[in-house]
């Protein structure tokens, strides 16, 4: 997409007269006025045949918001100023405007070279490569050419095909997404939506979005520069037929995204860079017209970093918009407002940048961990693979591909192939139900954990460990990450195993001698107890023992996992569970399945023993549960060597 910028009379309408063939003026005030108020389209045949489009733009300043309208859609500059006047206020803005939009290509037509003596050509030229200097079109070919006489236009012409070769491709990633350039209607089709995808492609049949809003519809017919087309890509001058969407919820500055792609906000942060030419301080809270694909709308600049910004300076900040906008990260913008310093008063372009973030919350200034978040959000963006891992690592929990897909507004192959690259790289892991965690978080939660174990540790030597749930909250992760953390950390041994929970590997409490010969006696009653255990009341009854102290221990065993805690009055030792098995085992080696009654006849004791091993049985996945019955559970079948049943989750 090509597009003209330059001041007001300079002679780009004219010149894409000369190019295309087309009168782009076609408001009846432009032509009265004979100047450019609104964006004009005409399609262009290159040398080589190729049809390249060209956005025609207002030079005027009362225009200039439909200019960066225009501007958002082009790849290529023709950047025209007139020999006689020279360089002029816009010519300046319009430059400062494409830079901020992140144009990298194009070519200067020095117009009106039929009024004008060679010297002051030169003269033009040469204030014009000043001007350039530093900018994207410092290298950039200077045309001379007369859009009325048409002096010069063929090498203008062959120049301008040769920055168009330059330039290549666009990718066309991404999800389809174009900000409403203009709308029509046509009687028996409906609404008619244009403008120039920024990402994507878009299919006849495809549900869009009008956002902000809630109007959707599909897709019926769609042209590509003015010709039927089965699709229309990024860059491409695209009319689309949707008849759903009332004609009348549709204007400029709206967009046309897949439903639920993307959700419109009222803050965004951004990397901000005050332009040099801004003579006066820039304050906190300025008030500006954002403009951001063809949309314009007034926006504070809250700043993150300092309270106040001068020439040339860059920082974070969060713009706080009067309405919402489907932004995205990687969009980008222009902000002007109202500035007077010596010698200049009023509306002006003062800077840009590109989006890194969009929420609804107020984001607080010098807040370390938002400012590196955000940083590591800009060396980021325009890397998918690195903006994918990034998403993932600043997640912290498991995300499904979905959810990645969310934030990186790509396509559910694209997603997939980026995930597939991340988990080759080691960094997601998978978490279960398909989705996937940053092996970072993973490597945090571990961290946390061994910290939190250790401190235990150190605070309770009579402890055993703690348990998950104690770890969850004390580390404060999700849960499928902790349990990720600790099976690496099992794996690596530098945890492991305790009755009930968790312990550094290499742990042992240490108990007083006197609790520790207690523990012993009351490990030694169970034990000798079997299945037939006898209440903690009966224990500390037996033994001479204050109840509050056989409880401790019986706890403390728990841990350590020489008790086994069926229910909250009864208590087994891990040998009469491991027995308990054994008689499972046996009974399903004669029949696929057995009721409590079998059970409780087989360990010979009253049901008052049988019910509760039988649960905790069930709880520790040995058996399973189908009505009466038992059948094999998990660990059962490992131990019977069966293969897992076919609907069994583990
Ligand atoms: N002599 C001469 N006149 C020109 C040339 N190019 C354009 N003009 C005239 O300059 C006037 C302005 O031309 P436009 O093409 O409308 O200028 P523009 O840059 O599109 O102006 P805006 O869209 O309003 O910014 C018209 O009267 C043109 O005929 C040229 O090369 N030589
Ligand atoms: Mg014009």
């Amino acid at each position: 997409m090509l597009g003209t910028a330059g001041h007001v009379d300079h002679g780009k309408t004219a010149l894409v007269k000369l190019l295309t063939g087309c009168e782009t003026d076609t408001l009846a005030e432009e032509k009265q006025r004979g100047l450019t108020i609104d964006l004009g389209f005409a399609p262009c045949r290159l040398p080589d045949e190729r049809i390249v489009g060209i956005v025609d733009v207002p030079g005027h300043v009362d225009f200039i918001r439909n200019m960066v309208a225009g501007a958002q859609g082009i790849d290529v500059v023709i950047f025209v100023v007139a020999a006689d006047d020279g360089i002029m206020p816009q010519t300046r803005e319009h430059l400062q405007i494409l830079a901020l939009m992140g144009l990298r290509h194009g070519l200067v037509a020095l117009n009106k070279i039929d009024l004008v003596e060679p010297a002051r050509r030169e003269a033009v030229a040469a204030d014009m490569r000043r001007l350039l200097a530093g900018t994207f079109l410092a290298e950039a070919p200077v045309c001379p050419v007369s859009a009325v006489t048409g002096e010069g236009f063929d090498g203008f012409f062959r120049t301008l095909h040769e920055v168009v070769q330059r330039c290549g491709d666009r990718s066309g990633a991404g999800v389809f997404r174009v900000w409403v350039e203009d709308m029509f209607t046509v009687r028996g089709a409906g609404t008619v939506i244009t403008g120039i995808p920024v990402a994507g492609v878009v299919r006849a049949g495809d549900e869009l979005a009008l956002l902000p809003g809630d109007a959707t519809g599909r897709v019926r017919r769609l042209q590509v520069y003015g010709a039927d087309a089965t699709e229309g890509r990024a860059g491409e001058c695209v009319a689309l037929n949707i008849p759903e969407i009332d004609h009348l919820s549709v204007r400029r500055g709206r967009l046309l995204a897949p439903a639920g792609a993307l959700a419109p906000v009222t803050m965004a942060e951004a990397e901000l860079q005050i332009l040099p030419t801004v003579k006066c301080p820039v304050e906190d809270y300025l008030e500006v017209h954002l403009h951001v694909g063809t949309a314009a709308v007034t926006a504070n600049v809250a700043m993150l970093e300092q309270t106040e910004m001068a020439a040339g300076q860059r920082q974070l900040v969060q713009l706080r918009l009067a309405e919402p906008l489907p932004l995205a990260a990687g969009d980008r913008f222009v902000l002007r407002a109202n500035l007077s310093w010596p010698g200049h008063s009023g509306l002006t372009t003062i800077g840009g940048g590109r989006i890194l973030g969009t929420g609804n919350v107020r984001l607080r200034r010098k807040k370390q961990w938002t400012l590196e978040g955000l940083a590591a959000r800009r060396d980021a963006l325009g890397d998918p693979a690195r903006w994918a891992e990034l998403m993932l690592r600043e997640r912290g929990a498991p995300m499904t591909p979905g959810e990645l897909q969310c934030a990186c507004l790509a396509r559910p192959e694209e997603t997939a192939r980026l995930l597939e690259q991340l988990r080759a790289a080691g960094q997601a892991l998978p978490a279960g139900g398909g989705a996937f965690v940053h092996a970072a978080a993973v490597q945090a939660a571990a961290a946390k954990a061994r910290a939190a174990l250790q401190e235990f540790h150190a605070a309770n030597p009579q402890r055993a460990g703690l348990t998950r749930e104690e770890l969850l909250t004390l580390a404060g992760v999700d849960a499928t990450v902790l349990d990720l953390a600790l099976a690496s950390l099992l794996a690596a041994r530098q945890i492991e195993r305790t009755g009930t929970g968790f312990a550094q590997a290499g742990w042992s409490a240490r108990l007083p001698d006197r609790d520790q010969r207690l523990s012993e006696q009351v490990a030694e009653i169970f034990q000798k107890a079997g299945w037939i255990a006898p209440t903690l009341a009966e224990v500390a009854t037996a033994l001479r023992e204050p109840p509050p102290r056989v409880e401790k221990v019986a706890r403390l065993l728990v841990e350590r996992g020489v008790l086994v805690r069926l229910d909250e009055r009864l208590h087994v030792h891990r040998d009469a569970v491991g027995a308990a098995q054994e008689v499972a085992l046996r009974l399903f080696g004669r029949a696929p399945r057995f009721t409590t009654m079998e059970f409780r006849d087989a360990l010979a004791v009253s049901r008052k023993y049988a019910v509760p091993l039988l649960d905790h049985l069930d709880r520790i996945r040995f058996t399973a549960r189908n009505g009466h019955d038992r059948t094999p559970g998990v660990e059962a079948r490992r131990r019977l060597a069966l293969a897992p049943p076919p609907n069994d989750e583990s």
